[in-house]
């Protein structure tokens, strides 16, 4: 092979390879959610330990959240290599992998997934569907919840206009409710004119962007599990040295261990919205149930309507 380039070819190979000669490398890294956020917090405290453990090495270029570039073209910049390290959720990439949003339905931890095959076969799809890398994901154990203005009496959201992301289309439209997607970004604003009647969003977080103002009622039980993961694009990482790629690989793991900490977080939410005085519209017992159980059917149908291939082994891996 050597002998096919010219000798600096060859030289710019080594180097760029990571070679003893290897330059500090700088990644560019973008977030979906908003700077300084509660999703956006794991991905921050990751860069932090890259650019510390990574010096003359590794660093990453913090370019920022949605004023940077709109959420929902993250997972395709990361796919197209404009940007090398991304946080985002599965729901705001389903234009380049609509499998990703399976993540929601997972029923167990990740450190379980590595090991039953689940990890490994989504690791797969990353591949194949987004040339990404899946390094971390840092949110779990965090359910999903229906805010509202109005109050409801029973699981009939009929007549009502919510705002979605993928994450909670087929439930909330099996419920009867009339759907609109929206970034985040434009949550606040969408309450503010009455656009909507409330909207998904997990348990922790309202208060970032101020929706407690605008959030009267908040329905019990949560259903999934939030899934924010930082993924890498495959070429920039393969680009690494070896020791470039063990402070990124490193740093994944020691967040992704930290995963389970975040559900400290919905107590600690869970109050604040109560002194916020958003009230609790619960269903109890079997009602509860049956609404949860309703929010995994769909999910999963859902799922397998947009991929009736990998859907159902999808299943097997993540259900309980
Ligand atoms: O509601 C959303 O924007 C959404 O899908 C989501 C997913 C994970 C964490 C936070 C929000």
């Amino acid at each position: 092979m050597r002998t096919r380039f010219a000798a600096p070819v060859v030289a710019c190979l080594v180097l760029g390879s990571g070679g003893a000669g290897a330059q500090e490398v700088t990644l560019k890294g973008i977030t979906s959610f908003a700077e300084k956020t509660f999703y956006s917090r794991g991905f921050e405290k990751f860069i932090d330990k890259v650019n510390a453990d990574g010096k003359g090495k590794i660093q990453i270029n913090y370019i920022g959240g949605p004023k940077a570039m709109p959420p929902f073209e993250v997972g395709n910049a990361l796919k197209n290599g404009v940007v090398d390290i991304s946080n985002a959720t599965g729901a705001f990439y389903t234009n380049v992998f609509p499998e990703a949003d399976a993540w929601k339905l997972t029923q167990r931890p990740m450190a379980e997934l590595r090991k039953n095959g689940g990890f490994d076969y989504m690791a797969k799809l990353y591949a194949e569907k987004m040339n990404a890398v899946f390094l971390a994901r840092h949110i779990d154990d965090n359910p999903f919840h229906l805010y509202l203005t109005k109050p409801i009496t029973k699981p009939d959201l009929t007549g009502l206009k919510l705002r979605i992301t993928p994450v909670y289309r087929e439930f909330f439209q099996a419920l009867g409710a009339t759907v609109v997607q929206t970034p985040p970004g434009e949550v606040y604003t969408a309450l503010e004119r009455g656009v909507v009647d409330g909207y998904g969003w997990p348990i922790t977080g309202i208060f970032d962007l101020g929706w407690h103002e605008r959030t009267k009622f908040r329905v019990d039980p949560g259903f999934y599990s939030a899934e924010v993961s930082i993924l890498i694009n495959k070429a920039s990482l393969e680009k690494l040295s070896p020791e470039q790629r063990k402070v990124i690989m490193d740093a994944a793991a020691w967040l992704e261990g930290q995963a389970a900490e975040t559900a400290k977080e919905n107590a600690t939410d869970t109050e604040k919205q109560k002194a916020a005085g958003i009230q609790v519209i619960e269903f109890k017992g079997a009602d509860g149930q049956a609404f949860r159980a309703k929010a995994y059917e769909t999910g999963w149908a859902g799922i397998i309507a947009k991929s009736p291939e990998h859907g159902p082994k999808l299943r097997e891996f993540f259900s309980k």
